[in-house]
Order: structure tokens, then sequence, then C-alpha cells
């Protein structure tokens, strides 16, 4: 028995150092298929705001959001976040609100952070497993991409939340 799930994609990509990350192929990259709406569980991310960690003075690193509907359903189901010219030290941070945009009552029921390298750190703040969120009603979430390395390179992570009906275990027996 397969729960009806309706998961979201958080696409974080991160260029540290002096690189010059181009978006160039990113929409490549982003192999998600990032949903199930089988009958009307839908979530979905209706805002998506980014900022940083630097005061007023400083402007080196840029954090840049997108959310997008990469499959064209309808259905907003990838954050793409992108952070150019990191360093040790910068914080890139995403304000965003999921949206259950279906018919039944869900209940976050994943949060699968994604492998990161050592001086990288990704958080999610806000949302949590068992979190449930009505038909019309959001949740807000953080996201915060902390630098700690000073190591240049490029990377590119995939953290996803997904959601189940009400009446779902929160598990994933079959
Ligand atoms: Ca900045
Ligand atoms: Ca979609």
């Amino acid at each position: 028995m397969v729960g009806k799930l309706a998961v979201l994609a958080l696409v974080i990509m991160l260029g540290l150092g002096a690189l010059g990350v181009a978006f160039a192929g990113w929409s490549q990259e982003l192999a998600i298929d990032g949903t199930a709406t089988t009958g009307r569980v839908q979530m979905e991310f209706t805002e998506c705001v980014a900022s940083d960690n630097e005061g007023p003075d400083v402007d080196f690193g840029t954090t840049m959001v997108e959310c997008l509907d990469l499959d064209g359903d309808g259905v907003v189901e990838t954050m793409v976040v992108d952070i150019q010219r990191g360093y040790a030290g910068y914080t890139g941070i995403v304000d965003f609100s999921v949206s259950n945009t279906g018919t039944v009552p869900l209940h976050v029921s994943e949060i699968v952070m994604p492998e990161v390298v050592d001086g990288i750190a990704v958080e999610v703040s806000g949302i949590a497993v068992g979190d449930q969120v009505h038909p019309c009603n959001t949740l807000s979430g953080r996201l915060t991409i902390d630098i700690q390395t000073s190591e240049p390179g490029t990377y590119e992570f995939t953290l996803r939340i997904a959601a189940v009906n009400w009446n779902e275990e929160v598990n994933n027996d079959e």
C-alpha cells in the first residue's frame, strides 16, 4: 500500500569562492519528479524569499531563489536556491511557505536532508515531520545554508519535503 504523497524539492546550488557560477545548465540538472497529485493530495510552494547575513555595507555573496513548476502541472513543487560567491562565514537564507492546495488534510511525513560536504550546514526550521496543514492553510519555514569552508567549489544539494494525507502512516511500509 503506497500512500498518496505530495513531494516538494528544494534544490540548492552553491558556488564558493570567486568562481563564476553560471545559470547555464542548471535546468538540465534538475532531475526531479516532484509531484504525485493522485486525488487531491496537493502541496506546493507559495512563497520563496531569499536573503543573507551580510550587513548593509557588504554585498559580496548572493542568494537567489526561484519556485518553479518544472513539470508544468500547475503545482509549484521545486525550489531552486542559487548561492553565488559564497565564502566562509556567509549564510544564505530562504524564507518560504508551503501550502496545502488540495482538498484533504495533510501532515508532513518526511524531510530528507541532503548529503552535504564538510563545512556546509544546511538546515530547515519551522517545518517538522508531523506538522499538519489543512486545505487552504500554509506552513512557514526557513532554509539556511551556512558556509564554514573556504574551499572553492560548486556544489548542488537536493532536500525533499513530503506530505501525506491525514490517515496515512508516517512510515514507508508498502
Ligand atoms: Ca549579499
Ligand atoms: Ca509541478
